[in-house]
């Protein structure tokens, strides 16, 4: 036991000085069904597929048959299906495995996941004859018999699939038959030679599938994150296997925390979307030719199934696989404010001093975070001696609206209650011998809560009661790390592929999704909880994710690093992630490893207040780093850039809002409305505000070039304060910066809703009076959103939530209260365009008003006035 403990803080220290560890993980080449496939891609000639038969559904629109894969060994029959859903169609290919022993020989599909239903057949018309034709709007499907796929929307192709001839469905077969006579190679079929992986028993033997999907006349692909890469992809091959990557390297396509198999594709009119909804490794070889693009997709088992998402707005797109994998929770307002997080704040004393530094530097924030330290010996569910009494200062923070969120991870400690409980009750992760499977993560000899297990739930539910360790405070919240999972000394640094979860899934069939299963659990143990209390909504911090995630967590990039490159590149990470669904993102502000200067600290938190989810985070050897110690003028320069994201919460509530019913990013590239620079991947809006942000990411910045994307008028908003200065848009300007400066615009036509006035924290400003800012266009119009409500319940889910629509021009504005909800107000009206004028005002957002704009105040219309 000794020596193990030795032998892992020896890999630790190796670790944490020799940075990124390639040799950890699998390349292609390495990779048995990712080798094959490649190798199947570079040799096919011809066709093996073929439709051999068909039924249609006569109530729902779907179509089921056979598909016969031909070689020459014989003929093997798989069953695919073919189903209309709303906006797209699902293509689904299986066959029948029927293995006996403890793995399941089924093959698995997230679909269980999702909300997919097929449309009613009347919708859509099937005509039969060689080439099977699927009409529904203005889409036609073709099925041809030697298996291939097109699409026509409006009478245009817009995709083939297997056009490329790569479909490869692995059959199930037995070792002795040995190699298939085909392009298939046979490297590692039945074993795997890398070198952390020789123990995988892999029972089912290969198991692969493969096919490929061109997009017609589509040449900007947005999506699969999550790698730490440029936003638009590339011709490169994108690996999506949840592991936890150790100082990761930046412009590199190894695989991350997270994995959402959706993409996004692009061109000046319209979009189209792809979901492969699949949970196993899974690569991705993109490829760019003239007008198209070409996708492989090879998993390593698993159905084969996916959703084409046809021809549309990207918007449309977006809200569709909404629809289907769910939209962003609402979060909780506190939880769009400013997090404090450091690995690790060591007792009591020191969170209550922290919050009082806030306070005295005049410094806004909202949550204070506990890393592992916080627990007795890493034994997650107890708190060690540091603190005595969690309820006091639970209440505390309390006293100046201010949350605390610790962290509970998967792996638990061997031989204390909490895993005691779950070894007796076989709800562990298990072995490939189905008995409980034991790893090294932090506390040492640990085993894995099995989140796939229903019958897990009731027991995390004990866990999070208030008579358990987060008592009855309603300030306290979770975050779930490590989650992929990460194991030490497992292959990959995660678990063994071959481990088996409920239901006899190997982790090969499940991996990526069990980091998002672990915070669902998480999730719906705290609302239990929260009904106990307060019914307050939950906030969960997620490390792993999947397609779905986003319905109960926000997510972070993990551990990056204090270099200004890290900087840089977590703005399309952050962007990426909002394309694939997934918005409430963030980055650890001022990078995890290290030490950043101060300026690189300053410039992080300039940008960071832009993160959806704006958190500072730092390692545990990192020197303090909070907004105070820097010192003037930094500190200062890091408090307006805090006080700045205070007064747009409402921009960013309003957002999430929007996001929260239609998919869309809170944060959006520049090409997303506009079709255009698609390459552009460090500007960005803040959802419909019309705010244009681009932060400064580069040292001894004294000037800004920035791209000015739509036609019209641009004003400038540096620091977010007003001015008349304009410009046109549609053209790249360049404006001089200091480091005070966060270079920011407003486009004409938008109208602002803030909260300016200093709080200490959010909930303090719930019932702070609205700022207004009319940003007029070149014909003298503008307009805006807002949507409030008490920030914390879900009572806005019985009708208790405000939301308003305004209206302008140079003399009058007029206010369209769509819900009422409380007594908000507003109590400054500015409005800017040849000049700036502020109007001192009352105007209560209870009823619909329009008022006149005189020389120093503003009046209301009544009746014949209007
Ligand atoms: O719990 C410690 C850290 C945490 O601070 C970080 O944010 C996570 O990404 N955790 C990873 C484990 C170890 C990091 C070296």
């Amino acid at each position: 036991m000794k020596w193990v403990g030795l032998i892992f803080i020896l890999f630790l220290q190796n670790h944490l000085v020799l940075g990124a560890k390639h040799y950890l993980f699998k390349t292609c080449e390495q990779s048995g069904f990712c080798k094959r496939n490649i190798h199947y891609a570079h040799n096919i000639e011809e066709n093996y597929y073929t439709i051999d038969s068909f039924n249609i559904d006569e109530t729902k629109a779907y179509i089921s048959g056979n598909l016969i894969k031909s070689i020459p060994q014989g003929e093997i029959s798989l069953n695919w299906q073919l189903g209309i859903v709303n906006g797209g169609f699902r293509f689904t290919v299986d066959e029948e495995r029927h293995v006996k022993g403890i793995v399941n020989s089924k093959r698995f599909s997230p679909a269980n996941e999702f909300n997919i239903e097929y449309v009613s057949r009347d919708q859509v018309s099937i005509e039969k004859s060689d080439i099977l034709h699927i009409s529904y709007n203005s889409t036609v499907i073709k099925v041809y018999p030697k298996f291939k796929i097109e699409v026509y929307d409006d009478k245009k192709l817009t995709m083939q699939i297997n056009d490329d001839n790569l479909l490869n469905f692995e059959h199930y077969r037995l070792n002795n038959e040995g190699q298939m006579n085909t392009p298939e190679s046979d490297f590692n079929m039945f074993q795997d030679d890398f070198k952390d992986s020789r123990d995988d028993k892999l029972p089912l033997g290969p198991e692969s599938i493969a096919l490929d999907f061109k997009f017609k006349g589509y040449q900007h692909l947005y999506g699969l994150p999550e790698h730490s890469d440029s936003l638009e992809l590339g011709d490169k091959l994108y690996r999506l296997f949840n592991v936890d990557i150790f100082e990761y390297e930046i412009n590199s396509t190894l695989p991350m925390y997270g994995s959402i198999p959706f993409l996004l594709a692009m061109n000046e009119q319209s979009s189209m979307g792809l979901f492969w909804i699949n949970a196993a490794d899974t690569y991705v070889d993109v490829k760019h030719s003239n007008q198209d693009t070409s996708t492989h997709w090879i998993s390593e088992n698993g159905v084969m199934d996916f959703i084409v998402f046809t021809k549309d707005s990207n918007r449309d797109i977006q809200k569709k696989y909404g629809d289907i994998t769910g939209f962003t929770v609402l979060p909780p307002l506190f939880s769009l404010g400013y997090h404090q997080c450091r690995w690790n704040y060591n007792d009591e004393a020191d969170v209550l001093d922290i919050t009082e530094k806030f306070d005295e530097y005049e410094i806004p924030y909202d949550t204070i975070w506990l890393d592992i330290e916080y627990t007795d010996n890493k034994k997650y569910f107890t708190w060690n001696e540091n603190f005595p009494n969690p309820t006091r200062m639970l209440q505390a923070l309390d006293h100046t609206g201010r949350n605390l969120v610790v962290i509970i991870d998967p792996h638990i400690k061997k031989d204390y209650d909490v895993s005691n409980y779950l070894v007796e009750n076989k709800l562990t992760i298990m072995n490939s011998q189905n008995s409980t499977y034991y790893g090294h993560c932090w506390p040492g000899e640990s085993v894995w809560v099995d989140s796939l297990n229903p019958k897990v739930q009731q027991y995390w539910d004990s866990l999070h009661t208030s008579s358990g360790f987060m008592g009855n405070s309603s300030n306290v919240h979770i975050w779930n790390d490590m989650n992929e999972i990460s194991v030490f000394d497992g292959p990959e640094t995660s678990s063994p592929k071959d481990n088996l979860h409920y239901g006899g899934w190997e982790d090969r069939s499940v991996h990526n999704i069990n980091g998002m299963k672990f915070h669902e659990i998480t999730y719906d143990s705290l609302i239990k909880r929260q009904q106990e209390t307060t019914r307050q909504r939950p906030f969960i911090l997620t490390r792993s994710y999947f397609s779905g995630s986003q319905k109960t967590a926000a997510m972070w990039t993990g551990d990056n690093m204090s270099k200004w490159e890290y900087l840089k590149i977590s703005i399309p990470m952050v962007l990426n992630n909002g394309l694939a669904g997934m918005p409430f993102a963030g980055a650890d502000v001022g990078g995890f490893f290290g030490d950043p200067s101060k300026e690189l600290l300053t410039r992080w938190y300039q940008t960071g207040i832009f993160y959806p989810f704006f958190r500072a985070h730092a390692h545990i050897d990192s020197r303090r780093r909070e907004p105070w110690i820097p010192g003037d003028p930094f500190t200062s320069y890091i408090r307006d850039a805090i006080k700045l994201r205070y007064a747009l919460l409402p921009v960013f509530y309003t957002s999430f809002y929007e996001s929260s019913i239609n998919g869309a990013p809170v944060l959006k590239p520049i090409f997303y409305d506009t079709g255009k620079h698609f390459d552009i991947e460090d500007e960005f809006y803040i959802g419909n505000s019309g705010i244009l942000v681009k932060p400064v990411t580069e040292p001894d910045v004294k000037e800004q070039k920035i791209i000015l994307p739509e036609s019209g008028k641009y004003y400038n908003f540096v620091n977010g304060i007003p001015s008349t200065v304009t410009y046109k848009g549609d053209e790249t300007i360049s404006i001089p910066v200091t480091l005070n400066d966060i270079p920011m615009f407003v486009k004409g036509g938008h109208i602002i809703f803030t909260q300016p006035r200093y709080r200490r924290s959010s909930k303090l400003m719930v019932n702070d009076p609205y700022t207004i800012t009319v940003f007029l266009d070149e014909n003298n119009k503008a307009d805006g959103d807002l949507y409030a409500d008490d920030g914390e319940s879900f009572n806005y889910q019985n009708g208790q939530f405000l939301k308003v629509h305004v209206e302008a021009n140079e003399s009058r504005i007029n206010f369209v209260v769509e819900n009422s909800w409380n007594a908000k107000y507003i109590n400054k009206v500015i409005v800017v365009g040849k000049d700036i004028k502020t109007f001192n005002v009352k105007i209560s957002l209870n009823g619909n008003y329009t008022f006149k704009f005189e020389n120093q105040h503003i009046h209301e219309l009544i009746h014949d006035e209007l």
